[in-house]
């Protein structure tokens, strides 16, 4: 289990963050990057929907008393740790599709989003850590204004970055 709180743990709901293997880490790392930076506690685990069903479960189930206020999942192949997830809490899910060695992450694309309706899972493109990472303190910043301004204040130097790139190319060509 990884564990980050920055003393914020007893204001504001974590993000619980799942991954099916931890081969899936190079995409969780993007995620908690991002939700170092935003200053938002988190929790990881590796559960798989098939391989440790009772943990996955149990995690879902729990999450809301035990603090969450939303949780990433992500898993590749057969990838439906998203869904098993969702279908024991309601809490917002979000599921990260990871890249496999066939399909380019198709297969786990699919798995991932194709949810039956009642049991929402909000996917996000393939390997996406870092916008599961951005929705899921959208989400947190519903009822947190002061991490509704740091992601505004994100968007702001996002936004300066690219006028940079614009002017370097209007120099350039
Ligand atoms: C999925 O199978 C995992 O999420 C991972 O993306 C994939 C391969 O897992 P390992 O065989 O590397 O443990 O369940």
């Amino acid at each position: 289990m990884g564990f980050f709180d920055f003393q914020k743990e007893d204001t504001m709901k974590k993000v619980g963050i799942v991954m099916g293997s931890d081969s899936d880490l190079p995409v969780i790392s993007k995620v908690t990057d991002q939700l170092k930076a935003l200053d938002i506690p988190f929790e990881v685990h590796v559960y798989s929907a098939h391989r440790t069903p009772v943990q996955a479960r149990d995690f879902a189930l729990n999450a809301r008393t035990n603090g969450f206020g939303v949780i990433i999942a992500a898993a590749g192949m057969a990838a439906h740790l998203a869904g098993a997830i969702a279908a024991s809490t309601t809490l917002p899910v979000i599921g990260i599709p990871c890249k496999g060695a066939v399909l380019d992450g198709l297969d786990a694309l699919l798995s991932t989003v194709q949810m039956p309706s009642g049991i929402p899972v909000a996917t996000v493109a393939v390997d996406g850590g870092t916008n599961a990472a951005l929705l899921a303190a959208q989400i947190l910043a519903v009822e947190d204004a002061g991490l509704a301004a740091r992601l505004d204040e994100k968007r702001r130097a996002d936004a300066a970055k690219v006028l940079e790139k614009d002017a370097a190319i209007m120099e350039r060509l």
